[in-house]
């Protein structure tokens, strides 16, 4: 059995201020049932601590995710923020590879790839997303493209040190589009990922991985997303940046 991930991924949206109200109304609806989800918050870098104090205040078993990383451990790297830095305030998660960092900051599978052996080798979950364009989904090479992504990805790491990891699935004509993927697009994509993932590392830890569907996953659609046999969760957009639709996307994975 796969414990469910629902992780929020704030983006480059809430201040300082804002992030601890949020963070607050999230732990406000968190109650004991909460312990069969794992729930990771990812607000804006400046904001980890803050968020992280808020939950450990309250004692709430929340994890804490950042949104991106450096593979070094220190140097001169303007800008950046390395995997100890992260460590040292209490984050146990990173996102890595959205399509948000390849589109606009030339994120490349290779980069991706070094960020995730960094995560691992420290202990801190990487939550790698892969997924296609409009125009791939269009040309029907999606999988052939996706399951590219992740062998590079993914490349080099033992079966035991992928097994530390997630993967998200996130179609990039999903993301801030409004369209979502249909349960069935999502499930034909997330079980092509169990496969892929089953090929490089054998089934027992692909069995055991968790494959989280993101792109505009929201209380309206949740259920249906949630109800396929390959779908262990959701890294959520816009419907994170709200205590109340948060909380209902963690409690559909109940
Ligand atoms: C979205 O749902 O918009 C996302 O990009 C989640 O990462």
């Amino acid at each position: 059995m796969r414990k469910p991930m629902m992780a929020g991924n704030w983006k480059m949206n809430k201040t300082w201020a804002e992030s601890v109200v949020l963070a607050q109304g999230i732990s406000n609806r968190c109650d004991d049932a909460w312990d069969a989800v794992d729930v990771v918050l990812c607000p804006p870098a400046c904001n980890l601590k803050a968020v992280h104090t808020v939950l450990e205040f309250d004692r709430r078993d929340i994890h804490v995710g950042a949104q991106n990383c450096h593979w070094e451990e220190g140097g001169a790297f303007t800008g950046e923020i390395s995997i100890p830095m992260l460590e040292d305030i209490g984050v146990d998660h990173c996102i890595v590879g959205h399509s948000e960092r390849r589109e606009y900051f030339s994120e490349t599978d290779e980069m991706v790839n070094r960020k995730v052996m960094a995560l691992v080798a420290h202990g801190v979950t990487p939550i790698v997303c892969v997924g296609e364009s409009l125009a791939v989904r269009d040309a029907g090479t999606y999988l052939e493209f996706i399951c590219n992504e992740l062998r590079a990805d993914f490349a080099g790491l033992e079966p035991e040190e992928a097994a530390k990891c997630v993967v998200a699935y996130e179609p990039i004509w999903a993301i801030g589009t409004g369209r979502t993927a249909t349960p069935e697009q999502a499930q034909e994509v997330c079980s092509a990922i169990r496969a892929a993932l089953s090929d490089l590392f054998g089934e027992e830890v692909a069995s055991g991985m968790r494959v989280l569907y993101g792109g505009s996953m929201k209380p309206a659609n949740v259920d249906g997303l949630m109800a396929q046999p390959d779908i262990d969760g959701g890294l959520i957009g816009g419907a994170a940046l709200s205590a109340d639709s948060f909380a209902e996307l963690v409690e559909a994975c109940l």
